[in-house]
């Protein structure tokens, strides 16, 4: 007998379907496919039926009386978040870090005297499998309570082979224990550790030679990232870890342009990455190619509001035709917070997004900037039975009260995972 899981009757249900081909660009990105008094039927996991609730109800009869149900009355549904762009794997904190810059010292400041990616990859080294892997799992927990049912993760704080993998093997884990879904990237090019300063590329070769090949064979990742920046990693030595990476099939991510405008977004175009992330500094001819190219960018703005710099210009993006995908960038020194419905908020006020764009963004958009929007990001028949109940009677109020959380039921699979805002796993 197959399990049936029936949510019926939300006030509004946000389907955000249509764009699973390509994502969603310009005014497609404020499509949101709503449906009046709708009705999903998840069946053994997967979405079996889909639409206005009397129009589901007679032609699904027979399903009822054995089904399950929850009752979306007076509420709304969306597509379980996906959040592409995290780095939640990691051991200790940087509050103190916080409060230096809140006297005056830059984020850069703080990494090149030794703090910032060092200061955590100094406690993710120290850290033992177990605790890296609890210390994670709390942040796991708080996405899904706040409605987030898939997300990106990035290594970046072992920098060395064997706590880069560390790291990953944290992340597999994590992702067969725990219902939230995670999909892991490489990043051993986040930092060149303080023993490389003087010969950053000879830190490059590392990572091309001795982490690559181990990442790849263990089937680690399935993206490969790296920190584009002044200081950080140069366009040249970016392309050439990313041109490395695609030999094994590791498709190439950039953080681009973040702190100051420095051809990342061009880089991402060259190189064909599924994403360019931050481009808070991306140039007017980058925005251009990546349009060109169809490169999602993967906008961060938690990270503008914590480092208090300028907001990525999401609107020319959109109207340049730039695919645009929201996330928390969640990591302990940029931005420290999980909240991917904050991260809304921030995309509507600051960043001149509408209501509808943002919802696109962290559904639809995000699922493709991860290559996974055939089965996740939109409430299709044939998907994964991923679903969030907001306690709100319309989705204007997602983005319209800020600091709350709204999440009151995420379904994932086609099980209840946070019931009545509570945990249930
Ligand atoms: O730990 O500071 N920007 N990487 C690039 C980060 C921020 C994470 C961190
Ligand atoms: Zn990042």
């Amino acid at each position: 007998m197959t399990s049936i899981l029936i949510i019926s009757n939300a006030t509004q249900l946000i389907t955000v379907s249509g764009h699973s081909e390509q994502p969603a660009t310009r005014d497609k990105m404020g499509d949101i496919n709503i449906i009046e008094n709708g009705t999903v039927i998840i069946e053994d996991g997967k979405i079996l039926a889909v639409g206005q609730h009397d129009h589901i109800r007679s032609e699904y009869e027979s399903l009822w009386e054995r089904a399950e149900h929850i009752d979306a009355s007076g509420k709304v549904v969306t597509p379980g978040l996906v959040d592409p762009h995290t780095h939640i794997v990691y051991a200790g904190s940087r509050e103190n870090e916080y409060a230096m810059r809140l006297q005056g010292k830059t984020y850069m400041e703080i990494m090149n005297a030794g703090g910032g990616i060092h200061a955590t990859t100094r406690a993710t080294q120290q850290a033992s499998f177990e605790e890296l892997y609890e210390q994670s799992k709390r942040r796991m927990n708080q996405f899904l309570l706040h409605g987030v049912t898939t997300i990106e993760a990035k290594s970046g704080y072992g920098l060395t082979v064997e706590d880069e993998l560390k790291q990953l093997e944290v992340a597999k884990k994590l992702n067969e224990d725990h219902p939230l879904d995670l999909v892991s990237t490489f990043m051993g090019a986040h930092a060149v550790p303080m023993d490389y300063k003087d010969n950053p590329d000879d830190f490059v070769d590392y990572v091309i030679d001795e982490m690559l090949p181990i990442v790849a064979e263990k089937e680690l990742a399935v993206f490969n990232d790296v920190f584009c920046e002044r200081g950080v990693f140069t366009p040249e030595q970016s392309k050439r870890i990313l041109e490395a990476g695609k030999k094994y099939d590791l498709i190439p991510k950039i953080h681009a342009d973040e702190i100051e405008p420095y051809g990342g977004a061009e880089l991402a175009a060259e190189v064909g990455a599924i994403s360019a992330d931050h481009l808070l500094k991306a140039s007017d001819e980058g925005i251009k190619q990546m349009a060109e190219k169809g490169v999602i960018g993967v906008l961060l703005p938690g990270t503008a509001f914590f480092l208090m710099a300028e907001y990525a210009r999401a609107r020319k993006m959109i109207d340049s035709g730039v695919p645009v995908a929201l996330s928390t960038d969640a990591n302990p020194g940029s931005s420290p917070t999980i909240s991917l419905p904050f991260i809304m908020n921030l995309g509507c006020l600051n960043m001149g997004m509408t209501p509808e764009e943002v919802i696109t963004a962290t559904t639809i958009n995000a699922a493709h900037a991860i290559g996974q929007a055939d089965t996740i990001g939109s409430i299709e028949e044939g998907k994964a039975g991923d679903l969030t109940i907001f306690d709100v009677p319309n989705y204007l109020m997602l983005s319209y009260h800020y600091g709350m959380n709204h999440v009151d039921t995420v379904i994932k699979g086609g099980i209840s995972v946070v019931k009545n805002t509570q945990l249930n796993i």
